[in-house]
């Protein structure tokens, strides 16, 4: 009979355990769940002001988190264990994830403001009839440059940055496909380049540029050029744009053999909690006001037509940052190369990171 008792007590006590540790794994569930949206997207890349505005306007929290490329977003999203309710994409990975089955589609009726995005950047090839994501911001990728740091030389091409002159005054983006895309561009070789000796040929170019090369860095390199620590930098426009508007005696220029045009787009991972916060969080960076407020912080193009009538002319003319890209001649826009290409150029960059220790 004692036994039996012991044995009782031992299941009640057992069950009793289960039942607490489930609730507090539900607390911490619900954390990323109704009440609170988790947006993770690229560092220096919104407005905390409207992160506020949108947490008083709808009482959801939003956890914030920050990644520095697409590959690491990737990767941190295909591993799972994340609650992540929005993410922010460029077009190539957008592309892969939706292979993958890391996104949810998005519910159009749910995003009245899309209609004041303007039509060229809809519908891309990426994601046809933006089944799973919605344009955030825009760009190029160049050079800028501070003339006078380099005794008043004019920066054209991509080829200019070979010169022996220019030892260590270069910093470069911490990107694999732009690093690598420089070196295939240089070459006149296109950036979706699948073939291995030419991407070979870049990597040697490239490696070929490293007394010319200060560091690859984050998003300090904005700091690093306004305070005239490099002449040049290898950056997204936008990262130019803010640059610039620190220290106009900097310059922005999209090297003449050519080079990318690329699209950062919201969507909803699958690895989403709360659905419904996430497509409200959407349409609230998609509403005319907050994406001129966001560009105008930020620094980056905004592909909100209607947002463009709240930002000063002096931004949305400068064709540096704004340009018609038909018109600019041979920009690329990056393409999901496939899983195994895609690992072979950051091994390349991988490579020649190393090189240059
Ligand atoms: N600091 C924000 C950087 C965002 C850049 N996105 C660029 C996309 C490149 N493919």
């Amino acid at each position: 009979m004692r036994k039996l008792i012991s044995l009782f007590a031992a299941v009640f006590f057992a069950s009793f355990v289960l039942l607490y540790a489930s609730a507090l794994l539900n607390k911490t569930e619900g954390y990323s769940g109704k009440n609170t949206l988790t947006v993770y997207n690229w560092g220096d890349y919104i407005d905390p002001a409207l992160i506020k505005k949108f947490e008083k306007q709808t009482g959801i929290k939003v956890i914030y988190q920050t990644f520095d490329s697409n590959e690491a977003m990737m990767a941190k999203i295909a591993q799972g264990g994340t609650t992540f309710d929005v993410a922010v994409p460029s077009e190539y990975a957008i592309s892969k994830m939706k292979e993958e089955g890391l996104l949810i589609p998005l519910d159009h009726s749910k995003l009245p403001n899309l209609k004041y995005i303007n039509p060229r950047f809809l519908n891309l090839s990426f994601d046809p009839g933006n089944k799973y994501s919605v344009p955030y911001f825009w760009g190029t990728v160049g050079i800028v440059y501070n003339p006078e740091m380099i005794g008043g030389k004019k920066i054209t091409s991509w080829n200019d940055l070979w010169d022996k002159d220019l030892r260590n005054q270069i910093l470069l983006v911490d990107g694999a496909r732009e690093v690598i895309g420089m070196g295939l561009n240089s070459l006149h070789y296109s950036l979706n380049d699948t073939n291995k000796k030419h991407l070979q040929e870049a990597k040697e170019k490239l490696d070929r540029l490293t007394p010319n090369v200060k560091a690859i860095v984050g998003d300090e390199i904005k700091m690093l050029l306004v305070n005239e620590e490099a002449a040049i930098g290898v950056v997204w426009s936008g990262d130019a744009a803010e640059i610039i508007a620190e220290n106009d005696k900097l310059d922005y220029v999209v090297p003449k053999e050519g080079s990318n045009l690329w699209f950062d787009n919201m969507v909803i991972p699958k690895t989403a909690k709360n659905i419904e916060g996430a497509h409200q969080f959407i349409n609230f960076m998609l509403d005319p006001k907050n994406a001129a407020q966001n560009a105008e912080y930020v620094g980056y193009s905004t592909p909100n037509e209607k947002a463009l009538d709240y930002l000063p002319k002096e931004v949305t003319e400068d064709k540096r940052f704004y340009p018609d890209f038909e018109s600019v001649g041979n920009l690329e826009v990056y393409e999901n190369l496939g899983k195994r290409m895609l690992a072979y150029y950051n091994e390349l960059f991988l490579q020649f990171k190393m090189h240059r220790k």
